[in-house]
């Protein structure tokens, strides 16, 4: 059995509407920030990183949710990544630009500690980080033009990927209405059955009007 170690709307929303849309047989081990359980020596033994998302699987434990994503794609549901080796390149570099360019720049924003000491500058990483992410979700919604679902006309677990930032987007209050073509796919993303019952399950920003 399949165990998901995460927190509700943060970054393992990501892994989680994956499994969901997988019909993969999976348990749910909620971890909470706000308890520092993501640091206690049980879960540091899961993940050393003290982070989510953690799958459980057979052989070990997987991180990332680059990594977790294209396993549950490739071991339970291959319609979930592209087939071929050139847009399966591109879902991963759209995946690796997600984890290591827009969700850091959200991170700057709540915890501008990780990057400098000097607290003097935290009110400007902040900021920075703000606009940053602004134009990350900027150029989601470029990237969604003329789309049904970010890769093109199939949907992937890139798209449950792409929906945490959307709701991290309103929950620091940006203008997400503005944004036409990700505000559109959001409300697409909402349909899906999956979807839901995941956004329900963590009590989503993204279910808030
Ligand atoms: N690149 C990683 C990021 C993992 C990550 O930073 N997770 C955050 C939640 S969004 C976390 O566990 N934070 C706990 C902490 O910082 O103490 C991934 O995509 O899995």
């Amino acid at each position: 059995m399949l165990k998901l170690y995460y927190m509700p709307g943060v970054c393992s929303t990501a892994s989680h509407i994956g499994l969901e849309e997988s019909g993969a047989a999976y348990e749910l081990a909620p971890i909470s920030f706000a308890n520092n359980e993501q640091r206690t020596p049980e879960y540091l033994k899961i993940n050393p990183r003290g982070r989510v998302p953690a799958l459980v699987v057979d052989e070990g434990v997987i991180v990332e949710n680059t990594a977790i994503l294209d396993y549950v794609a490739g071991r339970f549901a291959p319609h979930l990544m592209p087939k071929y080796a050139i847009q399966r390149a591109r879902a991963l570099s759209l995946m690796a630009w997600f984890s290591n360019t827009v969700h850091p720049n959200f991170t700057h924003i709540g915890r501008p500690e990780r990057f400098a000491t000097d607290t003097a500058v935290h009110d400007h990483l902040k900021a920075t980080g703000r606009e940053n992410f602004h134009a990350n979700l900027k150029e989601i919604d470029g990237l969604l033009a003329g789309k049904t679902w970010i890769l093109g006309e199939e949907f992937s677990v890139v798209d449950g990927y792409a929906l945490i930032f959307y709701g991290w987007g309103k929950r620091i209050g940006l203008p997400m209405a503005e944004l036409a073509n990700y505000t559109a796919w959001k409300e697409r993303m909402l349909a899906r059955p999956a979807v839901k019952r995941v956004l329900e399950r963590e009590q989503s920003i993204l279910l808030a009007a």
